[in-house]
């Protein structure tokens, strides 16, 4: 009977250093009464033994409840022995597969025991909860090597080692779907790195009180996380030779800048809003003309929703103004940036009447715009003037033209949302003074990459494209590094290899990216054609779009992408308007009359901008020319770093502890390849030297007339001299590559024989030996 495919894969897949031993088939498991994993129908995974086989299908006895079911044969897997439950690395699996890893997880996971390895990714299961497994005791155990259990402290501790031991800079990058857990394994990598490197580096914890600026302000709830990142962040923090900390760079990343003016059911805005209205003292609320409650503002109410479970936002206000001292911001900026806040949210209520039969509005004198002129230290009349009118260059002469109800709003809601992204901007501008990166040379730093994470909603926009399109590219780099790269030097190098096949994201890429026709490009093209709608665009992308396999199209204004890590139906609703991102001069001429300097300087940053570019320049790029650029340059920037790799796992979409959704879990596990590297990096060859390398470090060992002209046959006599097994090494045309652990076993042969000479060489100068 030949084997059923699942076994002849276990087999397959197990690397030749594990003995297969005699499994054959399942004939064998039947036989020796071994456990295996089966499942009916589409449903859970459950252990079993098998009771008989037929051609098609298998009767097995499952072992929890002592039902016997029928299941085909593609529905069976070998289960691992006992031994192996809950193994740190998959790599220990003796069965490959996917019920196999889900169920290690989930022993783990519910142990707590949220981090495995995959080979040399760090798995983290998000445990939502507080997990006893961080801080000072754990960071000296990680410290002083005490303790190797997979962790982020352990991967960070490797970061450190390989910056210290190669010169080489360091990224360590962080990804997984919306609410996995990225920002809080960022800020767990930073705390360890600040414990090991600390010392002359301010008074500490200043990269946890950053992160407690930039959450506040650049943070929100979503449907997916109740403090979802709505930017993407670099923290870049340089070392010096002595391996302290010698100053940080924080670069950020597109901030969801509508989120400032328009929200969806059940999420909220920038959470500094909330803790603004709840924990500013009486005194700063007067100032600022607060409102008792969130829900009066236009901005915030328009979502029902306004607090979060479990948060005190007055506290967190309260921790925000520790953060704001350590940062050094000094009191009187903090007010001028409260106000701009308070102006933003007042914004959201000036209101427009309509001119009776006319087609355009006037601004409605109340306490909104009074209060937004006060805060913003302008004109009223002003002010009021610019929100409802547009300066148009007629020949010579400037004509102000009224706006229609629309085009108000647009003014008024785009003068919310430069604001509050300039407060942003700025705000990182603060943070960076206050880290100070000196003089300090590369070669010894270490980035953390924490960006948006993964978003499908019921509803998707142009923020989640771009949020999508990041995790696209990381997701190439992610696989080039694991996948590409490793096997390309195999094949190279000539070694005997069985190609892994992993799943390229490049087609979606493609489609993304790709000049002439990809989204990116019609997008712009369609942004610069004045009558274009969202409705022609979306006719455009299904016209032109069609050929590539990741493009599904859609109804009306609709059409949907498979990511890499799902398919996404995006609308293309306000999708030209977000990417072209109007700016109104009369805005940036308001911002410079103002009396608040922090107005004044966004004003400068932003004409200083539309001057030095030259056409083609900055100025007239749109949001999604911009924001490729800026991922081009994270790329190449990472390239430049040896990566070490961590994946967040949602283990369920209800934000809850101990709920492990097998399906959700197995979801996120295939789309970045989990399987593909646990069997590329068992079957891989982690540790290569050169052949000069292999000769300098061990060859003494070999007399010299062992020594030949080819270093191939230099290196392979060494490696015969330390009694090593054939199966553990492979020899390339210009490197050897050894098995995992193999290097530790040459290194301690090597001091044996060491000491042995010694020893000789001591007898034979006479000393006692
Ligand atoms: P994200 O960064 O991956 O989402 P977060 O890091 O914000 O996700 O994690 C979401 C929530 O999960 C946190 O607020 C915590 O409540 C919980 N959590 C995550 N990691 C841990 C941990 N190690 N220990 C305890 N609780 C944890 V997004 O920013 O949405 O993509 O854009
Ligand atoms: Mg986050």
């Amino acid at each position: 009977q030949s084997l059923p495919a699942n076994f002849r894969n276990a087999i397959a897949q197990m690397s030749p250093a594990k003995n297969p031993h005699d499994l054959e088939n399942v004939e064998y498991f039947f036989r020796e009464k071994l456990r295996v994993w089966c499942r009916v129908g589409n449903g859970q995974w459950h252990l079993g033994k098998i009771q008989s086989t037929s051609v098609d299908d298998v009767c097995v006895l499952l072992s929890n409840t002592d039902e016997v079911v029928n299941v085909s044969m593609e529905e069976i897997f070998p289960a691992n022995p006992d031994i192996l439950e809950g193994v740190e690395d998959l790599i220990q699996l003796s069965y490959l597969n996917e019920p196999s890893v889900l169920y290690n997880l989930r022993v783990r996971y519910s142990q707590d025991l949220i981090y495995s390895k995959a080979g040399p990714v760090l798995i983290a299961v998000n445990p939502f909860k507080n997990v006893q497994i961080y801080g000072e005791e754990f960071l000296s155990m990680y410290q002083n090597k005490a303790l190797d259990a997979p962790h982020v402290y352990a991967v960070a501790d490797a970061a450190f080692d390989e910056m210290m031991r190669e010169e080489k800079n360091q990224s360590i990058i962080i990804s997984g779907e919306s609410g996995a857990g990225k920002t809080e394994t960022a800020k767990y990598a930073m705390q360890y790195l600040e414990a090991l490197g600390g010392g002359s580096f301010g008074v500490g914890n200043e990269f946890l009180k950053t992160s407690c600026i930039l959450e506040a302000f650049g943070n929100a709830k979503t449907l997916r996380n109740d403090n979802s990142s709505r930017f993407g962040k670099l923290m870049e923090i340089h070392f010096s030779a002595k391996g302290k900390i010698c100053g940080a760079k924080l670069e950020t990343f597109l901030l969801e800048k509508s989120r400032v003016i328009q929200l969806c059911n059940g999420e909220r805005s920038y959470h500094i809003f909330y803790e603004l209205c709840a924990g500013a003292p009486q005194i700063l609320k007067e100032r600022l003309k607060l409102k008792a409650a969130t829900s009066e503002y236009n901005y915030l109410n328009q979502s029902k929703c306004l607090t979060i479970d479990r948060i005190d936002d007055a506290q967190k206000f309260h921790k925000l103004m520790e953060a704001f001292d350590i940062v050094q911001i000094p009191q009187e900026y903090q007010e001028r940036a409260f106000s701009l806040l308070a102006a933003v949210l007042w914004l959201g209520n000036v209101s427009f009447k309509v001119i009776d039969n006319e087609n355009y509005v006037e601004v409605v004198a109340d306490e909104a715009v009074t209060n937004v002129a006060m805060l913003m230290g302008c004109n009223s009349k002003e002010l009021m003037v610019v929100l409802s009118t547009c300066k148009l260059q007629a020949g010579r002469d400037c004509i102000a033209k009224r706006l229609t109800l629309q085009q108000a709003t647009e003014m008024r809601d785009s003068l919310a949302k430069t604001i509050y992204a300039s407060l942003f901007n700025w705000l990182v501008e603060q943070i960076n003074i206050s880290l100070e990166v000196g003089n300090s040379r590369t070669g010894r730093s270490i980035s953390i990459l924490d960006i948006y994470g993964f978003e499908s909603f019921k509803n998707n926009s142009f923020e989640q494209f771009c949020i999508n399109y990041a995790n696209e590219r990381l997701q190439q780099h992610f696989n080039r590094h694991l996948f590409k790269l490793e096997q390309e030097e195999y094949e190279g190098d000539g070694i005997d290899w069985t190609k892994v096949e992993f799943k390229d994201n490049q087609e979606c890429l493609n489609l993304i990216e790709k000049k002439p026709i990809g989204l990116v490009s019609l997008l712009d093209e369609e942004s610069n054609f004045p009558k274009a709608t969202d409705t022609t665009f979306a006719n455009k992308l299904n016209h032109h779009l069609r050929a590539n396999s990741c493009f599904k199209g859609g109804r009306g204004q609709g059409f949907r992408v498979c990511h890499y890590a799902g398919e996404v139906l995006y609308d293309t609703n306000g999708f030209l308007e977000k990417n072209r991102d109007p700016l109104h001069v009369d805005l940036i001429q308001l911002l410079s009359s103002s009396k608040c300097q922090l107005l004044n300087l966004f004003s400068t940053k932003m004409q200083h901008k539309s001057k030095s570019a030259t056409i083609s320049d900055s100025m007239n790029q749109s949001v999604i020319t911009k924001f490729k650029g800026q991922l081009f340059k994270l790329m190449n920037k990472l390239e430049d770093t040896t990566p070490h790799f961590i994946r967040c796992i949602k283990p369920n979409s209800k934000q809850l502890p101990g709920l492990y959704d097998e399906n959700h879990v197995l979801q996120q596990l295939r789309c970045c390849g989990v399987l593909e590297i646990v069997r590329i990096s068992r079957s891989g060859y982690p540790t290569r030297l050169t052949h000069q390398e292999l000769a300098v470090r061990y060859g003494f060992i070999l007399l010299a007339t062992k020594f030949s002209q080819d270093p191939l046959n230099t290196s392979t006599a060494i490696l015969k001299q330390y009694n090593l097994p054939p199966e553990m090494y492979q020899v390339g045309y210009r490197k050897i590559y050894l098995r995992t652990g193999l290097i530790g076993v040459l290194e301690e042969r090597k001091k044996y024989v060491l000491c042995g000479i010694l020893g000789l060489q001591k007898k034979f100068r006479g000393y006692k030996t």
